[in-house]
C-alpha cells in the first residue's frame, strides 16, 4: 500500500528533525528528484525514440558513450548548477571536477554522481540507475569555487546518498544516514510516493551476485567462498541462488530488499576491481550501512577509504552483514595461499 507521503514532504519532515538545518539539503534533494523524473521519462521511451545506440564518442575512461548517458549527465548538470546549494560537482562522465558557473551562487554542498550506471544494458531494457553522493565542502564556505579536495572525502563524511532505479517502475532510494527510504514514481501525477519505509537489509541472505565469468581470475579465498555457498554446507542444505544482472544499482537494490551479497572483486585482470569509489561504491555503501548492512573492499570498510583520485576503482563486497563477514573470513583465511 503506497501512502501519500511524497518525497518532498519526507525530505522536509527530515529537515525539521534538525533545528540547525537551513533547508539547503532539502532543496538539493528536491532538485535531484526533478532531474530523476526527466531522466526516467527519457529512459522509459528510449526504445521508441532514436536515443539508443552509441554517440560514437568515448567517455573519459575510453568506454563507448551511449546517448542516454550523455542525456542523463546533462540533465543532472542543468538541474543542479543554478540552485545555489553546490560549490562543485563531479560526474563519471567528466574527467575533472565540474565548476558551478560563475554567475550562479555557490553553496556549501558537493555532489558526485554516476548519471546512468549500467548503461551497457540500455538496449536490452534491463534496469539501470543514477547514483548520487553528497558531502559538505571542507574548504571555507565563502562562496568560492569548490575544489578537488572538497570532492575527495572519505565516504563516512557523506551527508546524504541515494540512487534512482529505472526499472519496472522508477524508484528513488535515499538516506541521510538515519534510515533508508524508497519512493516509487507515480507517473500519473509525477510524484515520488513513499513505498518502502525505513528499509532494513536482512541479516543474512540467500543470494550472491558476482560475474562468474571471471572465475579463473579470482583469488583462492573468493573461489572457496563461492563454492561454500554452492555446497550449502552451513545453510540447511539449500545452496544460495546466483543472481547477477550486470547493473550495480539493480543488483544491489534487489539484495537490499531480499538480502544477499554483491561482489565486484579485485582480480588478476582488475587489481582494484571495476567499480568507482566516489560515485558508485561510497554512496551504495552509505545506503547499505544505513539499512544495517556492510560494505568492505575485501578487508576494510569502504566508507573509511581515503580517496586519492576522483575516478579511482575499489573492490567491493556489499550486502547482508552476515554474508559480508563470511566472505571477509574466507579471504583472510586464504590470504597466505595467494602468496604461494
Ligand atoms: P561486468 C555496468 O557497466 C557496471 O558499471 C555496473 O553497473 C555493473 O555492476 C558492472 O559494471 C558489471 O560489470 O564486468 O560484470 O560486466
Amino acid at each position: 500500500m503506497i501512502n501519500f507521503m511524497t518525497l518532498t514532504r519526507h525530505i522536509l519532515e527530515g529537515e525539521k528533525k534538525h533545528p540547525e538545518a537551513t533547508g539547503e539539503l532539502s532543496a538539493l534533494l528536491h532538485d535531484l528528484a526533478l532531474a530523476a523524473k526527466v531522466i526516467s521519462l527519457e529512459v522509459n521511451k528510449a526504445g521508441l525514440v532514436d536515443i539508443l545506440g552509441f554517440t560514437g564518442d568515448n567517455n573519459v575512461h575510453g568506454e563507448q558513450v551511449k546517448k542516454l548517458d550523455v542525456f542523463a549527465h546533462d540533465m543532472l548538470y542543468k538541474a543542479m548548477d543554478h540552485g545555489g546549494h553546490l560549490c562543485v560537482m563531479a560526474s563519471e562522465e567528466e574527467e575533472n571536477i565540474i565548476h558551478i558557473p560563475p554567475h550562479f551562487k555557490r553553496g556549501k554542498y558537493v555532489l558526485l554522481f554516476d548519471p546512468l550506471d549500467g548503461s551497457s544494458n540500455i538496449d536490452a531494457n534491463v534496469s539501470i540507475g543514477t547514483i548520487f553522493s553528497i558531502y559538505k565542502r571542507v574548504t571555507p564556505d565563502d562562496g568560492s569555487p569548490g575544489t578537488l579536495e572538497d570532492c575527495l572525502q572519505p565516504g563516512v563524511k557523506q551527508v546524504a546518498a541515494g540512487y534512482v532505479i529505472y526499472g519496472s517502475s522508477t524508484m528513488l532510494v535515499y538516506t541521510t544516514g538515519e534510515g533508508v527510504y524508497g519512493f516509487t514514481l507515480d507517473p500519473a501525477f509525477g510524484e515520488f510516493l513513499l513505498s518502502h519505509d525505513n528499509i532494513k537489509i536482512p541479516k543474512k541472505g540467500r543470494i550472491y551476485s558476482i560475474n562468474e565469468g571471471n572465475y579463473k581470475y579470482w583469488r583462492p579465498g573468493l573461489k572457496k567462498y563461492i563454492k561454500h555457498l554452492q555446497d550449502a554446507v552451513d545453510y540447511d542444505g539449500k545452496p544460495y541462488s546466483a543472481r547477477y544482472i550486470g547493473s550495480m544499482v539493480a543488483d544491489i537494490h534487489r539484495n537490499l530488499l531480499y538480502g544477499g551479497i554483491f561482489i565486484y572483486p579485485a582480480d588478476r585482470r582488475n587489481p582494484n576491481g571495476k567499480l568507482r569509489l566516489m560515485y558508485e561504491c561510497n554512496p551504495m555503501a552509505f545506503i547499505i550501512e544505513a539499512a544495517g548492512g556492510k560494505a568492505i573492499d575485501g578487508k576494510n570498510r569502504i566508507l573509511e577509504i581515503q580517496p586519492e583520485e576522483l575516478h579511482q576503482r575499489v573492490p567491493i563486497y556489499i550486502g547482508s552483514p552476515d554474508d559480508v563477514d563470511m566472505v571477509r573470513k574466507f579471504l583472510a583465511e586464504n590470504e597466505m595461499a595467494e602468496t604461494e
